[in-house]
Formats: structure tokens, C-alpha cells, sequence
């Protein structure tokens, strides 16, 4: 595949508590579509894509629980995104809740490449929330009770014209995991979200989740000389309202697309793999001007 190509990222709406995840798949296939027509070969879902955000309830027993996670992938409902990929020839980010034959649970990510092979997997590292149950919160985020801490590191993957990693959602705030991909080489980072505009514990920073989300992937992707395709799942869910502002970044750290509204969106832009020289040969290149021998304090 060329380094120089189309990417898209396919914002999601509201997913309602009983919305089944046909339903889901047959939005993300939609999206697919509008994105291969735009000439795209790679298309971003959001993070837990399949399902409502659930750990904004709290559940008490495991049955309760396990009916959001995926014990395979593609699942039987997943299938038909696969197919379509490889129909069409276009790559897809695709996050969920995954559950594995051991019974860990994970927030999850894959990369799937243009013939719909799984190509990278990745576990959300930076798990947010609480453990347990706080009934003064107006919605629960109990991402620390449901979920184990990911296990499989920050891995960039090789395909899709370049080298790719992922974060999930808390992950993107974080400039060790920006640094940790950059370390790895990544030259793309793509990532889903689901970011609620109320933050319970501290509400007086509410008017700064939009600031705050495009802050933290700017700076992630200028400071390691990378690109990065945002995705918020969005919108009002069953009464909590998700931000948007999907957004395609540059390695300069210019934004050069950025999702309207809540709802289903695609928004496409250029992405040119090269151009991740601009930064990484000049002022951030790490082997020229990284002192990482005063960084200690990083690692304790
Ligand atoms: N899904 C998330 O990781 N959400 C967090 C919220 C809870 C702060 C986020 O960092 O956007």
C-alpha cells in the first residue's frame, strides 16, 4: 500500500442500552461505504463501538456483565464488517469489550487490514473511573471494576502502508503513551473514545472536554512526529452526553479535519506517512536530542 493515502473516521452516535450490535455493525457498514466512496483505505470506529458505554451502570453479577464483551473476533454480528472490508479493500480500527477463553475482561482494540485480516490488537492501558459502586455520581464509570489493565503493552504493527499503533480513550491524555508509540516508531496512531462532557469529580472543568481532548492528541502527535485519527463514539447516550470532535492530526500537530456534529460522521483527510520526517528529523529527534538519562523519575 502507498504511504500516502485517504483515512477516514467514521464517528458513532448515541448506541442505546438495547440496541442490538446488528444494529451497530449495519451504522459502521454504512460508514464503511461512505468512506470507500470518498476514496479512503482505512477507516476508524470508536472505541466500544459495538455496544452503549455500559460501565456507566453498575452491575452485580457476572451474567450481568459478560453480555457486553465479545468472546471472539470477528464475532457472528462482526462478520459482516470483515466481509465488507475485503470486498471494498479498506482497512478498520474496530474497539469493543473483549473477554478471553482465561475470563480476564479487556477494553479492547483491533487493526484489520484490506483483506480483513486482524493485523494488531491492543489493550487499553489507562483504565479510568472508579471500583466501586458511587451512587452520588449521576452515571457510573466503573472502567477500574470491569476491566483488567492491558496486558499486551503499546505494540506498532506493520501494515496498511506504515507503522501503526493504538490507544484507547483515557490512554490519549497521557504523554507516555504518545512517547511510548513514538519510541516504537509509529508513524499513525489511531484511537476511539468515549469522553462524557460532565466529569463528575471535578465539574468546573466540564467547559474544557473539547480543549482538553484536542490538547492532548495536538501535543501527542507534534511532540513524536506522528499522525493520529481521533474517533468519539458521541451524542446523547441514555441521558449522558458524549463530546465529538472526531478529528485526522498531522505530525505538526495541525488538525486537519474535525467531526460537525454528534451524531454518525465521516470526515476524511490525506494522510502522507513521509511527512513524519518534518518533525522527527528536526526538533524532535529523539536519538539527536533526547536526554534520557535525566529522565529516571519516569520510570520509578
Ligand atoms: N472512556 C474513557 O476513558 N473516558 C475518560 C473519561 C472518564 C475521563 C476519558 O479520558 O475521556
Amino acid at each position: 500500500m502507498s504511504r500516502s493515502f485517504i483515512a477516514a473516521a467514521a464517528q458513532m452516535g448515541p448506541i442505546a442500552r438495547d440496541e442490538p450490535r446488528a444494529s451497530a455493525v449495519a451504522r459502521m457498514m454504512a460508514m464503511m461505504r461512505e468512506a470507500h466512496e470518498r476514496g479512503a483505505t482505512l477507516v476508524v470506529f470508536p472505541e466500544m463501538a459495538l455496544t452503549t458505554f455500559f460501565p456507566r451502570w453498575f452491575f452485580e453479577t457476572d451474567a450481568e456483565l459478560d453480555r457486553w464483551f465479545e468472546t471472539e473476533m470477528p464475532s457472528v454480528e462482526t462478520r459482516s464488517l470483515f466481509d465488507l472490508a475485503a470486498e471494498l479493500g479498506i482497512g478498520f480500527h474496530l474497539g469493543y469489550a473483549e473477554l478471553t477463553p482465561e475470563g480476564t475482561h479487556y477494553n479492547t482494540s483491533i487493526l484489520v487490514d484490506e483483506t480483513g485480516q486482524i493485523i494488531g490488537k491492543y489493550r487499553k492501558i489507562h483504565l479510568p473511573g472508579h471500583q466501586e459502586n458511587e451512587t452520588w455520581r449521576p452515571f457510573q464509570h466503573l472502567e477500574k471494576r470491569y476491566f483488567e489493565r492491558g496486558d499486551l503493552g503499546f505494540p506498532v504493527f506493520d501494515g496498511l502502508g506504515g507503522q501503526i499503533g493504538m490507544c484507547i480513550c483515557n490512554d490519549r491524555r497521557w504523554p507516555e503513551t504518545w512517547r511510548m508509540l513514538g519510541l516504537g516508531g509509529a508513524e499513525l496512531v489511531v484511537l476511539g473514545y468515549n469522553t462524557p462532557l460532565h466529569y463528575p469529580p471535578a465539574p468546573e472543568h466540564d467547559h474544557l472536554q473539547y480543549f482538553h481532548n484536542e490538547l492532548s492528541i495536538q501535543a501527542g502527535c507534534y511532540q513524536n512526529g506522528l499522525w493520529a485519527i481521533a474517533v468519539a463514539k458521541a451524542g446523547r447516550e441514555e441521558g449522558c452526553d458524549l463530546i465529538g470532535g472526531s478529528m485526522i492530526v498531522a505530525p505538526t500537530g495541525e488538525i486537519l479535519a474535525r467531526a460537525l456534529g454528534v451524531g454518525d460522521e465521516v470526515i476524511t483527510a490525506r494522510i502522507d506517512l513521509d511527512r513524519c520526517r518534518e518533525i522527527r528529523r528536526n526538533v524532535f529527534n529523539f536519538s539527536q536530542h533526547r536526554q534520557p538519562e535525566t529522565y529516571d523519575l519516569l520510570v520509578k
